[in-house]
């Protein structure tokens, strides 16, 4: 029994790993381990023999079981700490240079644009960027073969073979959101509509994706008088000056009527511009009375409604207030150009903190 236990107790103390430790349970004290069969033999003594080897037997049952516990509870708290080595972390090491990112100004310049007119209680509405022919032109009274479709440049969506319905599009303006911000919600309303729009042109000042803001108001008493406040107001809080002067000059685009283009005084002092002072006009948005065709897309009576609409161009708005020369570095991803013209994160732009800082 002493050659046993010695056995035993020394290949416990020597396992490697769980996988032996079991192997020497059953091999010991399992159900046709050598403890056990000795175990049986217990029934073939004589009463006095049975008395001295049982005792003695259980005793070594017991020590071997608990030589198995104990060891097994050495190789866990030694596989923790093998674990523990090769998770190591080092948190006194330096984190990360902050401002790696920054807040792109177009992004930027949306948030102003936002900010000032929900001031004057434009909602904003959103809507999807491959739209159907009808939404992108129909809708704003231009028809099938009206020239306007081609100033476009459209980017067309791909048909199936066979399939002769017009095909969708790449919104070229946002006025499709407008479109649909009446259907949903009828007169009155005032929204604006910012987003990405596609035009197939590349050169200095285009690109094939851009941002454009549109703005729609419609009631039943509303005037060119309250477009031109609006844009004002407009002007005067994202450009921050406080006299802005505004020439609405005659214009026509298929979805208002009348229509205007709106140019702002300015000066050019030996290559800067100064905008709200000066002779010279700069041009920065379109604008004009809703078609009542396009009020009646939206499902809007055009007999007892009307209102007024606007477009502007984002990317050449935030060109113009931060002065950026190059319309096309906006969209090259170049992290040197966002370190320059980009913004803190932290730098959200409202009306009493400050739109820029
Ligand atoms: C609806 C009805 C009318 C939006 C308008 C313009 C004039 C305009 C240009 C500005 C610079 C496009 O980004 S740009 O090139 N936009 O001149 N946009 S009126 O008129 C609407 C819109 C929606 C339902």
């Amino acid at each position: 029994m002493d050659d046993l236990r010695q056995k035993y107790i020394d290949a416990i103390a020597n396992a490697a790993d769980e996988g032996a430790l079991e192997q020497l349970r059953l091999q010991a004290v399992g159900k046709k381990g050598e403890i056990s069969l000795k175990m049986r033999e217990l029934g073939k003594m004589t009463p006095e023999e049975r008395q001295v080897a049982g005792p003695a037997l259980n005793a070594l049952k017991d020590e071997i079981n608990s030589a198995l516990a104990g060891k097994k509870a050495a190789l866990a708290d030694a596989a923790l700490e093998e674990r523990l080595r090769g998770e190591w972390l080092d948190v006194t090491l330096p984190v990360r240079p902050r401002r790696q990112g920054t807040i792109h100004p177009v992004s930027q310049v949306t948030e102003e644009v936002t900010a000032i007119f929900a001031d004057m209680g434009f909602a904003v509405a959103e809507g999807p960027q491959i739209e159907s022919d009808w939404y992108n032109f129909d809708a704003l009274n231009i028809p099938p073969e009206h020239p306007a479709r081609q100033e476009h440049d459209t980017f067309f969506m791909h048909r199936a073979e066979g399939d002769n319905r017009p095909p969708h599009v790449l919104r070229t303006h946002t006025s499709p959101v407008q479109i649909r911000a009446m259907q949903a919600q009828g007169a009155p309303i005032r929204v604006i509509a910012p987003g990405r729009v596609y035009r197939c042109d590349y050169d200095q000042t285009h690109t094939p994706m851009f941002h454009q803001v549109e703005g729609l108001a419609i009631d039943k008493d509303i005037s060119m008088a309250n477009l031109k406040w609006v844009l004002e107001e407009f002007c005067r809080a994202f450009f921050e000056i406080d006299e802005v002067e505004l020439r609405f000059r005659a214009s026509h685009f298929p979805f208002t009527e009348p229509s205007a283009e709106v140019d702002i005084r300015c000066s050019w002092d030996n290559g800067t511009l100064k905008l709200g002072e000066g002779d010279d006009w700069l041009e920065i948005l379109g604008s004009g009375m809703v078609h009542p065709k396009v009020l009646a897309a939206g499902g809007i009576d055009p007999n007892e409604y009307q209102g007024f609409a606007f477009g502007v161009g984002i990317d050449r708005i935030a060109m113009l207030k931060y002065g950026i020369p190059d319309l096309r570095a906006f969209f090259d991803s170049d992290l040197r150009w966002l370190r320059h013209y980009g913004f803190a994160a932290l730098d959200v732009p409202t009306l009493h903190a400050g739109l820029s800082r």
